[in-house]
This record gives C-alpha cells, sequence and structure tokens, in this order.
C-alpha cells in the first residue's frame, strides 16, 4: 500500500543499493584507495539490508506500547561508525580522536534505543545523556580534530569540512525526529516517521557517500598531476 512504512522502507532499500554503486566503482578503478572506498561501500550496502528487513517487516519489537526496528539501529550502530571511520581517515586523526568518536556515537545511540522502550519520566534522562554524547562527537569532529590535524592538501581539507558539516547538520535533525516521533511526543505517526527517516538516512548516507566518492576522485586527480599548489581562501 502507498504511504505506508513498507513502501518507504522499500524505496530506502532501492535508494541505498544504487548508492552502493558508485563506491564500488571506484573501489575497482582506484586501488590506491581501495580502503576508503569499501567502507563507503559498507555505509550504504549495511543499510540496504536494513531497509530490506523492515520493508518485510523483520526485527520489530514491541515494549512499552511503542515500536522499536532491531534492524534501524543494528544498522546505525554499523553504519555511522563507518561514517566517523571515513572522516577520521580523511582527517588522518590518531586513534584517540577515532575512539573518543565511536565510544560516544555507540553510546548515544544505546541510549536512544534504551528511551525508546523503557517507560516513566527516566526514558527523558536517557534521551538527554544520548544528547550530551551527540556534543562530545560535535566537539571531536568541530573542534579538536581541525585544530591537530594538517591536512595533505587543500582539497583534503575541503573535503573533510564539507562531509563533517553535511554530517552535524543531518545528524542534528535525528534527536529531533525522536522527539516528534511515537517514541516521543508522538506528533507524527509511525508511517510519517519511517518517511522522515528514510529521507534523511538517504541524505546523511548515499549524498554523503556520493559526495566522498567525487571528493577522492578528485584528490586522486592531485596526487597524479602532482603537487600543485592549491591556493588557499580562508
Ligand atoms: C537518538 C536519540 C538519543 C539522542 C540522539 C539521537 C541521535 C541519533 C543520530 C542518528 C544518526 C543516524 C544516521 C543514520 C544514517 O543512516 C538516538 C535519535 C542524539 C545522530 C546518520
Amino acid at each position: 500500500m502507498l504511504g505506508t512504512v513498507t513502501t518507504w522502507a522499500t524505496l530506502g532499500a532501492i535508494g541505498m543499493a544504487l548508492g552502493t554503486l558508485p563506491p564500488l566503482w571506484g573501489w575497482r578503478t582506484n586501488p590506491d584507495r581501495r580502503s576508503h572506498y569499501l567502507v563507503l561501500a559498507g555505509v550504504t550496502g549495511v543499510a540496504s539490508v536494513a531497509y530490506a528487513l523492515m520493508a518485510v517487516d523483520i526485527g520489530t519489537v514491541s515494549a512499552a506500547g511503542r515500536v522499536v526496528s532491531i534492524p534501524r539501529y543494528v544498522d546505525w550502530l554499523i553504519t555511522t561508525p563507518l561514517i566517523l571511520l571515513f572522516l577520521s581517515m580523511l582527517g588522518r586523526t590518531d586513534r584517540g580522536s577515532l575512539l573518543r568518536l565511536v565510544v560516544a556515537d555507540v553510546l548515544l545511540l544505546l541510549l536512544g534505543a534504551v528511551a525508546v522502550v523503557i517507560d516513566g519520566p527516566i526514558r527523558w534522562v536517557a534521551f538527554a545523556a544520548g544528547v550530551l554524547m551527540f556534543g562530545v562527537l560535535v566537539y571531536e569532529l568541530y573542534v579538536r580534530i581541525p585544530r591537530q590535524t594538517t591536512f595533505a592538501d587543500e582539497r583534503a581539507r575541503t573535503l573533510f569540512i564539507t562531509l563533517r558539516n553535511l554530517t552535524i547538520a543531518l545528524w542534528t535533525l535525528y534527536p529531533i525526529v525522536w522527539i516528534l516521533a511515537p517514541s516521543g511526543v508522538a506528533l507524527l505517526t509511525r508511517d510519517m516517521t519511517m518517511l522522515v527517516v528514510a529521507y534523511l538516512d538517504l541524505i546523511s548516507k548515499a549524498a554523503f557517500v556520493a559526495l566522498a566518492v567525487d571528493g577522492l576522485d578528485a584528490l586522486g586527480a592531485g596526487v597524479d598531476a602532482g603537487t600543485e599548489a592549491t591556493p588557499t581562501a580562508d
């Protein structure tokens, strides 16, 4: 039926599968950056499987009168660290920084999932703790990494900043949707929530991956053409 969870999940699965083609192509054609492309293919590839499961309604559990989708949270637990790994590969950060990012990310997702299924005011405490973890993640991406990193060249810096800004802007919308959805004050129905989250997921994954593949191509060209000086326009 049109306009249901199933429709949006099916469209999500197709969109994510299509979004996996550019990094797979890059993986075949650009052997120098295989690990970068593999990480990107993982982001949309895993999501397409999760959406396919949601389309056939596998893995939904009800608790405290609310529905939580296990494939969704498992997808987020795998793919958001991959997005952060890619950003930290671009920024050539140290292990400590990657660890802080991934720990904050995993904690905020777990806190969000727990807050869906528990009852009473304590769920808002769990949600607030998730938002706090998100603050740690944003601080790392926005303040610490740019301060510590020396980028290979101007193109790498621009690519990092573009993808980081896209990530922070889109990820900020998730807790807002969480509040509006049945998990929070229930202004949105379950169908509407699936539509909105599928859109958000597609932009924060497929668009992220497409921009990243495009940027990696340009970085590759820069390396092949030698180290030409790119003017910095700060
Ligand atoms: C929750 C609720 C608890 C507080 C916060 C949240 C943020 C979730 C985010 C999810 C990002 C998902 C992405 C998926 C891509 O497909 C768990 C909603 C802060 C940031 C990018």
